[in-house]
């Protein structure tokens, strides 16, 4: 931790996968990146789900009900502090469908990809929160129609949600960290480079192992998020005493 720390007004947080390994939910590499023997790429996106409907919604029914089987871990814990406590902003931008942000405090988040416990309607764009099932053969509770249902979750090929929200972030932008994220997926591993392009902002990763991203940040700490994000919270809320 050789960086001398200053105090920072506006802070944005990425956090991916790995920074809900600890309260035991799966990262996308974890079994090469399979679920059951599909690779998520291919579950993930709106072909598979026109093709086989069932299959997707099993893919994410499972995940809905695990998550509800699980806790928010330290890291979430203390990002939720150094929202609460920071003298500046701080936002989250997480690529996870999971909820463990809000459920450990946060407040301040924008789900780039979703959210696991929403569900949308295709016929009349309905979003409701739910924690059940969903199925084609369920009618939309607002209009009716069936099929209709699908996970209000962003796939691989679909538009991200809120980006211009995440770039005017960025551009404010005086500390960008990016916790948990293999650094494989856009648009959300381009943030690090456009944070090098503004040129404004100081790059911190922290992450079990270098991602594909390491080479464009100022500073690097591997090891478990758990464990270093608390860390890395206590040093920037000290420094905003000493500020
Ligand atoms: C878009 C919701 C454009 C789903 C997700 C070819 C064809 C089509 C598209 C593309 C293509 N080539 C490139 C693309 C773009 C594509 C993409 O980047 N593909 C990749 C695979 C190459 N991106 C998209 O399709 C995006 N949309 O580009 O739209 C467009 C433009 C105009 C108009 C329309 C469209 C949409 C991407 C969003 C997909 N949805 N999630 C779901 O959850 O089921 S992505 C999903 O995978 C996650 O949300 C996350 O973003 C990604 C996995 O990334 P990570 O979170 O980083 O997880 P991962 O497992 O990879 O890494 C975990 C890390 O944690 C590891 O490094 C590990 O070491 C570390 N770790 C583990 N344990 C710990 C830890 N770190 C700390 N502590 C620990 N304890």
């Amino acid at each position: 931790m050789g960086y001398m720390m200053t105090s920072y007004e506006n802070i944005v947080i990425l956090t991916g996968a790995g920074i809900s390994k600890e309260s035991g939910l799966n990262t996308f590499r974890d079994n090469g990146g399979l679920w059951e023997t599909h690779r998520v790429e291919e579950v993930a996106t709106p072909e598979a789900f026109a093709r086989d409907p069932a299959l997707v919604h099993r893919f994410y029914n499972m995940r809905r009900q695990n998550l509800q089987t699980v806790e928010p871990n330290p890291a979430h814990d203390a990002l939720a502090l150094l929202e609460a406590e920071h003298k500046g902003n701080v936002i989250i931008v997480t690529q996870n469908v999971d909820n463990l942000h809000e459920r450990a405090g946060s407040k301040n988040i924008i789900h780039m990809h979703g959210e696991l416990l929403k569900v949308r309607c295709r016929a009349c764009a309905m979003v409701m929160v739910t924690e059940n099932d969903i199925s084609d053969e369920m009618p939309c509770p607002a209009c009716g129609f069936a099929p209709a249902l699908r996970p209000h979750i962003v796939w691989f090929g679909e538009m991200p949600f809120q980006m211009d929200d995440i770039e005017e972030a960025l551009l404010k932008a005086d500390l960008f960290i990016s916790i948990g994220t293999s650094g494989n997926v856009y648009p959300a591993a381009g943030f690090v480079q456009m944070m090098r392009q503004i040129g404004r902002g100081h790059t911190v990763e922290i992450n079990m192992e270098p991602s594909e991203g390491v080479s464009y940040f100022h500073e690097v700490h591997h090891g478990p998020a758990g464990t270093l994000v608390p860390q890395y919270v206590d040093r920037l809320l000290k420094a905003d005493y000493k500020a």
